[in-house]
């Protein structure tokens, strides 16, 4: 049995920028986890069903946990002292913990807290999603440059799943790890080592309901997959949970790709590229799989904002690049 925190450590020679910070860095991560893991799988007893009553930046209604998460996460980073600034999906501003000793943290974390919160009611598995920035300038406020980093900067990407069991998966660019949560001893375990993903899955993920607005290549890859070819394994199986983290879970276990492409109503589509796409797609990398736009890679995609939004293709490698050969030749003119 090893622990997060033993392995950790243990891969700190690897990690890039490795100290005791990014360890408790983590670490603080693990507990605001538990504390959500808790308070999610309680829900219905503890009267935080339902919406807060409030809209995020996204123009979208919170929902009581979506605040709740927030705030664990915020309070566990800002007790930890190892983060200088938060991106938060639930807040419109960056975050700052502008005081003496986090003026020195070396770290940034862009966060979804709970990504996927629509399920929360109907018991679907929903999800954390983190990445970790290093800072550029030291012993200051935190600069501009500190928050908009492209992915190839990024020093760990990772979610956290609440689902039948609730596993941290993350990557600091040495592979991709999975600890299952022992509620019994409170302890994150690693339970699934070195995870990759096959370069062809089974399976594709899409809201197929959104079919008349999505590009031309998208359409076609959709057929292409609902073809009779048992030669190479289709036609695939459609799953669609609607929360990212469940889909993109079970593609990184099983193989498969999942889209949230542009529409003809929102070119850049839904997920925000800063707390979504970017730590996804550095755990797809990771694994051995791929993910971009549709026509670039998503971790060189340098932000302007810390909400903007970006369509996702990712998964198994050669899906996505399947579907990139269909945009390629059939919806340049949805390329930024
Ligand atoms: P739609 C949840 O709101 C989310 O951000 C992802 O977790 C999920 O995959 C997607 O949006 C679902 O969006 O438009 O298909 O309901």
């Amino acid at each position: 049995m090893k622990t997060l925190v033993e392995f950790v450590w243990e891969q700190q020679e690897n990690v890039k920028y490795a100290t005791g910070e990014f360890s408790r860095l983590l670490n603080d991560i693990g507990i605001a986890a538990k504390i959500v893991n808790r308070d999610v799988n309680r829900a219905g007893l503890a009267g935080i069903l339902g919406f807060e009553g409030s809209v995020n930046v996204q123009g979208e209604n919170q929902k009581k946990l979506d605040v709740l998460a927030n705030n664990e996460f915020i309070k566990a980073l800002r007790s930890g002292k190892q983060c200088a600034a938060i991106i938060s999906e639930e807040n419109d501003d960056v975050v700052i913990f502008d005081d003496e000793t986090t003026r020195n943290a070396k770290y940034i974390v862009a966060l979804d807290p709970l990504d996927g919160s629509s399920n929360i009611e109907v018991n679907v598995p929903i999800g954390t999603i983190f990445a970790i920035y290093k800072r550029k300038s030291v012993g200051t406020t935190v600069t501009r440059e500190d928050v908009l980093q492209a992915g190839t900067e990024l020093v760990c990407g990772g979610y956290i799943i609440y689902g039948s069991s609730t596993m941290l998966v993350y990557t600091t660019g040495n592979g991709v790890n999975g600890f299952t949560y022992d509620p019994t001893c409170g302890l994150f375990v690693l339970s699934h080592e070195n995870i990759k993903i096959g370069d062809v899955g089974g399976i594709y993920s899409i809201n197929e309901a959104n079919y008349i607005y999505f590009p031309e290549g998208v359409k076609k890859y959709i057929k292409y997959c609902q073809e009779d070819d048992p030669e190479t394994n289709r036609p695939y199986t459609t799953r669609y949970i609607g929360s990212l983290v469940s889909d993109f879970h079970r593609n990184l276990l099983r193989g498969g790709i999942y889209i949230y492409p542009g529409t003809l109503k929102n070119p850049q589509g839904k997920l925000r590229l800063m707390y979504e796409c970017v730590p996804m797609a550095f755990l797809a990398e990771q694994a051995g799989g791929k993910a971009s736009d549709g026509f670039s890679r998503i971790l060189d995609i340098q932000p302007e904002d810390i909400h903007q939004r970006c369509p996702l293709f990712i998964g198994s490698k050669a899906m996505v690049e399947k579907v990139e050969e269909l945009m390629a030749a059939h919806s340049s003119d949805f390329r930024k």
